[in-house]
């Protein structure tokens, strides 16, 4: 079905200047929002819709096509939104559905593509239809929508499996009989306040199809699909192997060069592939405009099957992510990359930050060998933040000289740093609670942004309230102290993006003109030469002209630690 009051979304030519046939997203460079701290309007601390709509014009400036938006559903919050209750609805926190409206009909209007994250794994323990399977008996239509099984063990008292939650212990918690006693176990592959959907039940896909057609109506122009990988799982629920070492629970990035990992009860399941074909054809009703992007935590080979003409349009790269400050693994990456890519006919993404990870203006500022992906403490080693953001902006050039799309983490733009120093008593993630307070979790990455130095909360917030206390560094980090000041990263950041755009580095091709065991990433996308030096030493710079650097210097050495984009002089 096809609406006609749709805000109209913009033309592909209109945003790249080139014909894309209409394939937009193929240089795109998507904008993660996380809203609960982006800006705040109405002064409760916590970010919301209005607070976006607000600040839209921010984003045109900076140059990007597109915006992400992480859940703004109804939720109880135990996930931070990520436990969705309600998926055709916005959480009073965040606003109303007009607001929702509104903020997407002026995105459009600003030449902006919007699209919404959908959490497909698992839903809410609030979810009414959870509710229901609680009151319900066992074998009972309404748990099969849900994992619920009887506990091992003579009184059943252990867990049906050993699944591991993402979160810490155990991925199954039992439930309790209306008579008071210890009933059956769901299932959750996150948070206790997560049950995971069964992806057999009929039910569960048509009710997906349904809220896939409730947004693409309202006129987003894609998905975010959360825990692509995870719907589907091995038949039966086996156990995994003792050892961690000897699977890859969540399929994560393991062995860049694009080996397969061994295969994983808790997904990568050959049946998930038909969840997306199935989306895929409902999207394709709505044109031929419509996105979905995966959240994909596999090396690019792995990655590819989910990007055959009939299923995904793109997934996020986390390979490139967990790169690192290595010059030898950025090119292997890279290269498995592009070559998954051509292969399967889609285009690459590239991102270095997002809302569950460590910021790599803060991961750049610890060794090659120590990525810090799991939230630091104030206890922990600290990062040298200089180093840090000095490598981030030269990481950043890198990437968004490379062809395809990029997706860009909010605050990046501003070079921020993690909060390192986070009070354990402020910390909300749930990894933090289920892991026994060993693992910092992703507070760190998620604060409020700043947004001018001089007001309360940096800007973010009219009261001066924020939801996760801001570091002091923030403050002069802030967006009104960068805007129109040479140097400053936000403005690398905006004079980058509009040499990808003026140049189309994102439908370029690359050549190489370094090798992996080189101490520098240098490569040639159409005129433009990108070189960053992740050695020790200086580098001497190939003749043209420099058009923009991370880091001032002169035209001809480039000093460690930094990138140089460089225009080829015409031969005469
Ligand atoms: O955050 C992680 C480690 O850095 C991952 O294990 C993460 O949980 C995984 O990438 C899945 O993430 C997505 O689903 C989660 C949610 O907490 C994350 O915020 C989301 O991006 C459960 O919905």
């Amino acid at each position: 079905m096809v609406t006609d009051d749709r805000p109209a979304a913009p033309t592909a030519t209109a945003k790249s200047g080139m014909d894309d046939n209409g394939q937009w997203w193929r240089d795109a460079v998507v904008y993660q929002i996380y809203p609960r701290s982006f800006a705040d309007s109405d002064g409760d601390g916590i970010g919301d819709l209005r607070g976006i709509s607000d600040r839209l014009d921010r984003l045109v400036d900076l140059g990007v096509d597109c915006i992400w938006l992480s859940p703004f559903y109804v939720s109880p919050g135990a996930d931070a939104g990520y436990d969705v209750a309600d998926y055709r609805d916005v959480d009073p926190m965040f606003g109303t559905l007009h607001d929702f409206d509104t903020l997407l009909a002026k995105a459009h209007r600003l030449g902006l593509r919007v699209i919404v994250d959908l959490v497909p794994n698992h839903t809410s323990t609030a979810h009414p239809w959870f509710q229901e399977a609680l009151a319900a008996p066992p074998g009972s239509p309404e748990r099969s929508r849900f994992h619920f099984r009887d506990g091992r063990g003579a009184d059943g008292s252990e867990p049906p499996n050993n699944w591991p939650s993402a979160f810490f212990g155990p991925a199954w918690t039992r439930t309790t009989d209306p008579d008071g006693k210890p009933g059956q176990w769901y299932l959750h592959m996150f948070d206790s306040g997560q049950p995971d959907w069964n992806w057999d039940n009929e039910e569960v896909r048509e009710e997906f199809r349904s809220i896939l057609r409730f947004w693409l109506d309202r006129g987003v122009d894609g998905f975010r699909v959360d825990c692509a990988t995870a719907l589907v799982k091995a038949p039966g629920l086996p156990d995994v192997p003792e050892n961690p070492d000897d699977y890859d629970f969540f399929a994560a990035v393991r062995g860049l060069d694009g080996q397969d990992l061994p295969p994983s009860p808790g997904g990568d399941q050959e049946g998930v592939h038909d969840i997306y074909r199935d989306w895929r054809s409902v999207l394709d009703e709505y044109g031929a405009d419509r996105i979905l992007t995966g959240e994909i935590w596999l090396p690019p080979r792995q990655i590819s099957r989910y990007l055959r003409p009939d299923e995904m349009h793109q997934a996020f790269n986390f390979a490139y992510l967990e790169a690192g400050w290595s010059a030898d693994r950025v090119h292997r990456v890279v290269r498995a990359t592009l070559a998954a890519h051509d292969e399967a006919g889609a285009a690459a993404t590239w991102v270095l930050s997002n809302h569950d990870v460590v910021r790599h203006a803060t991961r750049f500022g610890f060794g090659p060998d120590a990525p810090r992906m799991f939230g630091i403490r104030a206890t922990d080693p600290q990062p040298d933040t200089a180093l840090g953001l000095r490598r981030a902006r030269a990481a950043t050039l890198s990437m968004l000289a490379l062809p395809g799309s990029a997706y860009l983490y909010q605050g990046e733009e501003l070079g921020l740093p993690e909060h390192t120093t986070l009070n354990d008593e402020a910390r909300q993630d749930p990894a933090w609670r289920r892991s026994g307070g060993t693992q910092a979790g992703r507070d760190g990455c998620r604060i409020p942004l700043p947004w001018e130095a001089d007001r309360p909360a940096a800007g973010f917030s009219p009261g001066g309230k924020t939801w996760l206390p801001q570091p002091s560094a923030y403050a002069r980090l802030a967006r009104d102290r960068q805007q129109e000041t040479a140097g400053s990263t936000l403005e690398m950041y905006r004079q980058a993006l509009g040499i990808r755009k003026a140049r189309h580095l994102g439908h370029g091709k690359l050549d190489w003109l370094s090798e992996p065991a080189d101490a520098v990433v240098a490569l040639r996308n159409g005129d433009l030469l990108s070189v960053t030096n992740m050695g020790n030493v200086p580098v001497g710079l190939p003749p043209g002209d420099v058009v923009l650097r991370s880091e001032p210097g002169p035209d001809t050495v480039l000093e460690p630690d930094t990138t140089a984009w460089i225009l080829s002089r015409p031969t005469a």
